[in-house]
């Protein structure tokens, strides 16, 4: 079979190389099928570019990748499956059937593939799945309408298959994805991403494919896992894999506040990580206080020994927080040694997650709901919102270190690089 594998995402601040297609193009090089992909990312009629690949090509079917269903941003949000939902009737339109994939499509599939009217899906990865639908679909064997992609072995790895255009995404401050593993195994009680089986890429495989990326020079890469240190030993595997077989990379990553080590921070910084994102929640920081903020310190303090950038996103104003709980997170930041903190109070409401079901079994907290309708499943954005904006810009006051999320459209790594702060921007709190 041979399918049109369809990147939809056209958001660019900044704009992301379709890593999750280039992996899938690498699977189904080992598989009985083939595909082409297309890239929507800078396309000036993306229904007309449908319609010519389609003709071209003359694929059996389409898959359509949906990296995410909105930008999670309370302000300025922006909604994709609208756009989506055209584009899987353009490939109708031409009677091919649709298969979807991707993060945001495995966040909520069965409401995506009803909002959007597509034939079946693959919630999470899609290198062992898809070749197995397609195999059905040329057996002509009855199809399930979602498929489950987590079925697949710990150090599984398909080499990357090259299949976009890198230049105008690097262009636009883009940087490279690489994945080193997947899943999380933290529950954060407003994240889509927790619970998740932990499925690892053999280290060597992942130095591989940085070797080969170097070697036709690409240097500067941003992590794709949820969060890298899940687990010691791989991070460390990994670091050591990067160092031996593809040094002299430049790398960002995601981190969460444990585990860690001094010698992962020693080894990070050789294998050329210059800058971090650490994602911390002030209801998670109140489970302990004090041992919490002492251990944020401390992997802050061996982060600037190493001369690692942190970069905090902070979400603020969880169910039964006051104010008073976000401004001593505040104050204990501003002490710290990081770069720069995006603050997010507005908590988008995610079905199977546990402030979903706080909200919903709390009437108070419904209140806090904004864009809640009763016929709401959740995929156009909900959000929980406790602290005002007024109020968190008062605790905040212009300290430079600090941002408020949503009102500016940038990423840490380009916050990091080039440290701007507050004032040199053209937005005011
Ligand atoms: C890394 C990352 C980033 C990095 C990307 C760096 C880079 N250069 O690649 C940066 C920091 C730039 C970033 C930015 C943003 N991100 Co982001 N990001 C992620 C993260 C952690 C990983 C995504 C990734 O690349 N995964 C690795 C690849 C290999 O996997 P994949 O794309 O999922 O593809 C696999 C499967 O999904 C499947 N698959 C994919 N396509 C298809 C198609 C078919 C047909 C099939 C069958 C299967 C299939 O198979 C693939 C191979 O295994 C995800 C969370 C997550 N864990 O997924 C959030 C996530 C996707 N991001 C999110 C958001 C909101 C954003 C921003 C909009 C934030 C903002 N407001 O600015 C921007 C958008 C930027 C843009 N232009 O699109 C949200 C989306 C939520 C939603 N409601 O949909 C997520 C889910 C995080 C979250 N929990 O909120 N992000
Ligand atoms: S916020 Fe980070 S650590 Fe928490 S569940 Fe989500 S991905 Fe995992």
């Amino acid at each position: 079979m041979h399918i049109l594998l369809i990147n939809s995402n056209r958001y660019r601040f900044p704009p992301v190389i379709p890593l999750g297609l280039e992996y899938l193009a690498g699977a189904l090089e080992h598989s009985d099928h083939d595909c082409t992909v297309l890239d929507l990312c800078f396309a000036a009629d993306p229904q007309k570019e449908i319609h010519a690949a389609i003709m071209k090509v003359r694929p059996d079917v389409a898959g359509i990748s949906i990296r995410q269903i909105d930008t999670v941003l309370y302000r300025n949000n922006e909604f994709f499956l609208d756009q989506i939902k055209e584009y899987v009737g353009c490939c109708r339109r031409h009677k091919l059937k649709v298969v979807l994939g991707g993060s945001g499509f495995s966040i909520m599939p069965e409401a995506v593939l009803h909002y959007t009217g597509a034939d079946w899906g693959v919630a999470g990865p899609g290198e062992q799945t898809l070749p197995r639908l397609l195999d059905a679909l040329k057996q002509g064997r009855p199809i399930e309408r979602l498929w489950d992609g987590f079925d697949i072995p710990t150090g599984f790895s398909f080499p990357r298959k090259k299949s976009v255009d890198y230049t105008p995404y690097l262009e636009k401050e883009g940087v490279v994805g690489f994945r080193t593993q997947l899943g999380c195994t933290e529950n954060c009680f407003f994240c889509v991403e927790g619970g998740k089986k932990l499925i690892f890429h053999p280290p060597a495989a992942v130095g591989k494919e940085l070797a080969e990326l170097k070697a036709v020079g690409f240097t500067d890469f941003h992590l794709c896992d949820s969060e890298f240190n899940q687990k010691l030993e791989h991070c460390i595997a990994v670091c050591k894999a990067i160092i031996r077989q593809a040094r002299g990379i430049n790398w960002s990553l995601y981190m969460k506040p444990e585990p860690f080590s001094a010698k992962l921070f020693s080894l990070l910084k050789e294998s050329g990580a210059e800058s971090l994102t650490l994602s911390l929640d002030t209801l998670s920081m109140r489970a302990a206080q004090h041992k919490k903020r002492k251990q944020a310190a401390r992997f802050f303090d061996l982060a600037a020994r190493e001369d690692i950038k942190v970069a905090v996103d902070l979400s603020v104003g969880a169910p039964g927080e006051d104010a008073s709980e976000v401004k001593a997170a505040i104050d204990f930041l501003d002490e710290q040694p990081v770069t720069t903190v995006g603050v997010n109070s507005y908590y988008r409401v995610y079905p199977g997650t546990a402030l979903f079901d706080t909200v919903r079994r709390n009437h108070a907290y419904k209140k806090r709901l904004i864009n809640f309708t009763s016929d709401n499943e959740f995929v156009h954005p909900v959000f929980f919102n406790l602290i005002p904006e007024q109020k968190l810009a008062e605790i905040i006051d212009r300290r430079s270190k600090f941002r408020i999320e949503g009102l500016e459209m940038a990423t840490n790594y380009q916050r990091v690089k080039k440290h701007t702060t507050p004032e040199q921007d053209s937005f005011q709190y």
